[in-house]
């Protein structure tokens, strides 16, 4: 047997043999020839023979030919072949303009005849058989582009010094809301769940580190079944030393997200937008800055008020600032920045001349909050007195501060959303659609 040749390879070789293996996409079972279309990771094609449906006595291989008809005859959808055959360019052919004529097929594994799911099914029978789901060429360069975001981000952050760290996911105490806590029983005592690696990525910057990221598992046991909500997200986490304020921050965001997109759009964009109809666009630097309180007035010229009395921004006013900056700018994307200490944690740095704000951000993409940043309050008295004014015990987050009593620079940081930032490029209406295995307030499994 030759080697096997990935799909997307077939169009660069001369005709001849070659040997293809996937799962069998269709199969056609004509009286006279039969027709397999077979994907692989890389593409579909097509193969074919010719088919033999009785023994010819006087052909002494007519017995191998009758085997492989019925072979093919029972092929069912789904099931992983290894086929051996001679390619053959040809222009008439739909698929790819180019066909393999099968002499060998070897059944990998057998599936079963009746699929569980069709293209019509709910998203939720769907999550069900996630991977029978995610053998279709959409699903599947979600996970493409997945991978080359995180690869071009990964390669701004290493060209630039910074250190890739893992922080521990299983907590003594909680590092946002204790509302969004999971409770783990830890031998005769309980743990948590990490929310977010903010204190350890802080750590690094007491531990003399300058520049870190993260990618990796978050945990909020949220019970909303918004479609921007997961109980586990990946979370991408950046950290920096020596800012001067949050507009620090800013630059590095916009600068991965610059870098991301462009691979994106470089290596993917045709497929996006042959398969979501959706055309890439690499953000202009700087993104529009938007300092929260102007982003209300401005939603509220175009006649909409936040009905929220806490300061926040609500969903729909993320979409209407969002409108704005895209008539006002023709951009995707919006910083809001300096929100109010009331509504920040207490570990965000408040503006040096007006403590009821801070040096902070919220990025929005296309109407939808993709990440938080901030500057970080470094000073362990400020830093305490801040905790007090949320009703926080200083006690209990010794630890923490112990980071800040033995030398701190000033730095900040942001995290992002993984899924969030995929939805939205791609204009997918859930995170489900683009996290490879969801977990929610009802789904656990698979
Ligand atoms: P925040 O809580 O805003 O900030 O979370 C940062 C980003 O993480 C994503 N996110 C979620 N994605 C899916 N499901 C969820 N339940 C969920 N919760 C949050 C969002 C959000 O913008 N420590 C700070 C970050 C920082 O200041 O560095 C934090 O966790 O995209």
């Amino acid at each position: 047997m030759t080697e096997r040749v990935l799909v997307k390879n077939l169009a660069a070789l001369a005709d001849g043999p070659v040997t293809v293996s996937g799962w069998v996409e269709t199969v056609r079972d004509q009286k006279k020839v039969q027709f397999i279309v077979l994907r692989d990771e890389s593409g579909a094609v097509q193969l074919v023979t010719p088919a033999t449906r009785e023994l010819v006595e006087d052909d002494p291989t007519s017995a191998a030919k009758l085997a492989l008809t019925e072979t093919i005859s029972g092929l069912a959808h789904g099931s992983f072949v290894s086929v051996t055959g001679e390619l053959k360019h040809d222009e008439r052919v739909k698929l790819g303009g180019l066909e393999v004529k099968i002499s060998s097929l070897e059944v990998l594994s057998a599936a079963n005849p009746e699929t569980p799911i069709a293209a019509d099914s709910s998203l939720d029978k769907r999550q069900d058989w996630r991977f029978l789901d995610l053998r279709n060429p959409k699903q599947n360069l979600i996970f493409k582009i997945q991978t080359t975001f995180l690869h071009a981000m990964r390669e701004y952050w290493v060209d630039n010094d910074f250190i890739e760290i893992h922080t521990p996911k299983l907590m003594a105490s909680a590092s946002e809301s204790r509302a969004e806590l999971f409770e783990v029983e830890y031998f005769d005592t309980t743990a948590y769940l990490a929310q977010s690696p903010q204190f350890f990525k802080q750590m690094a910057q007491s531990a003399g580190f300058g520049k870190i990221f993260e990618v990796g598992p978050a945990f909020r046991a949220d019970p909303s079944f918004t479609s921007r909500h997961a109980t586990e997200f990946t979370s991408v986490d950046s950290e920096i030393s020596w800012i001067e304020s949050h507009e620090d921050v800013m630059k590095l965001h916009e600068d991965l997200i610059v870098a991301g997109f462009s691979a994106v759009k470089a290596k993917h964009g045709e497929a996006i937008k042959e398969l979501f109809d959706v055309e890439v666009t690499v953000p202009a630097t700087p993104f529009p800055r938007i300092p929260l309180a102007e982003a209300k007035e401005i939603i509220k010229e175009r006649g909409y008020e936040v009905p929220r009395s806490d300061d926040d921004m609500d969903p729909e006013g993320e979409r209407q600032i969002a409108a704005y900056v895209r008539e006002t700018y023709g951009h995707e994307f919006v910083f809001l920045t300096d929100y109010a200490a009331s509504i920040r944690p207490f570990y965000h740095m408040r503006h040096a001349d007006n403590p009821g704000l801070t040096n902070s951000y919220d990025l929005i993409f296309n109407g939808v909050e993709i990440s938080t940043g901030a500057q970080r309050e470094h000073r362990v008295d400020v830093l305490e007195a801040q905790m007090r004014d949320k009703g926080m015990e200083p006690k209990e987050l010794d630890f923490y501060l112990d980071f800040f009593r033995y030398g701190a620079p000033s730095h900040g940081g942001f995290g992002m959303g993984l899924a969030r930032v995929l939805m939205l490029m791609l204009h997918e209406s859930s995170i489900r659609e683009v996290t490879y295995l969801f977990r929610g307030p009802t789904r656990l499994a698979p």
